[in-house]
């Protein structure tokens, strides 16, 4: 493992949207955000960059599927459903990216993303000299699954938050299916307490 100062967390799309209620709810979307609020209070105590991703389509595109997608209408810039989810707790310093801003693109991956000026969330975390990244949110079996298979691939290590995450399960098995292709992948998985008395150990 590398030091664990060199760490950040990753909070994937924890928005209305994707909980119970909102266009396209995960099952139990909204048990992510207990966990999660701890988390990432533990890492802004220590110092550590939090960095939260949203979904942020415009009202076109071809992610929906009025326009040929495979999803219904979900967090469209500015509405009420692409907010974070409303007892998300993002500490102060949070840094954040915006994705699927592009009609053509399904942008999954977190790592399509791009802060308000521009930098992309890879340029983000190397100038910050993050080697190794947590990961949680919605939805496992698609955007957790993409943003933690690309910060892979991008370098980082990378660890999935195992009881911070939940799957949208379209076709039943998805989730359990994409937590054994990151494994593959040479992720590795903690739980909520593991990630937090790492993070204290260290601090
Ligand atoms: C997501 C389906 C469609 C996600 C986004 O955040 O995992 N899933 N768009």
């Amino acid at each position: 493992m590398t030091m664990t100062k060199d760490s950040a967390l990753l909070l994937v799309d924890v928005q209305n949207d994707f909980c119970p209620g909102g266009a396209l709810p995960v099952p139990d979307g909204d048990k992510v955000v207990e966990p999660l609020n701890r988390i990432a209070s533990s890492f802004a105590a220590a110092g550590l960059t939090v960095v939260a991703s949203r979904d942020w389509h415009p009202p076109v595109t071809r992610h929906f599927n009025e326009y040929g997608g495979a999803w219904p209408r979900h967090c469209v810039q500015n509405s009420p459903g692409a907010r974070f989810h409303p007892d998300l707790h993002l500490p102060e310093g949070t840094l954040f990216v915006s994705k699927g801003n592009d009609p053509d693109s399904d942008s999954y991956s977190s790592f399509d993303g791009v802060s308000a000026d521009g930098s992309s969330l890879g340029e983000i975390l190397a100038g910050l000299q993050v080697k190794h990244l947590y990961v949680g949110g919605l939805a496992t079996d698609y955007c957790v699954r993409s943003s933690a298979l690309d910060a892979k691939k991008a370098g980082f290590e990378v660890t999935l938050l195992t009881d911070a995450i939940a799957g949208v399960n379209i076709v039943a098995g998805d989730s359990e299916e994409a937590l054994e292709e990151m494994g593959r992948a040479g992720i590795d998985f903690c739980t909520a307490d593991e990630a937090i008395s790492r993070i204290r150990r260290a601090s």
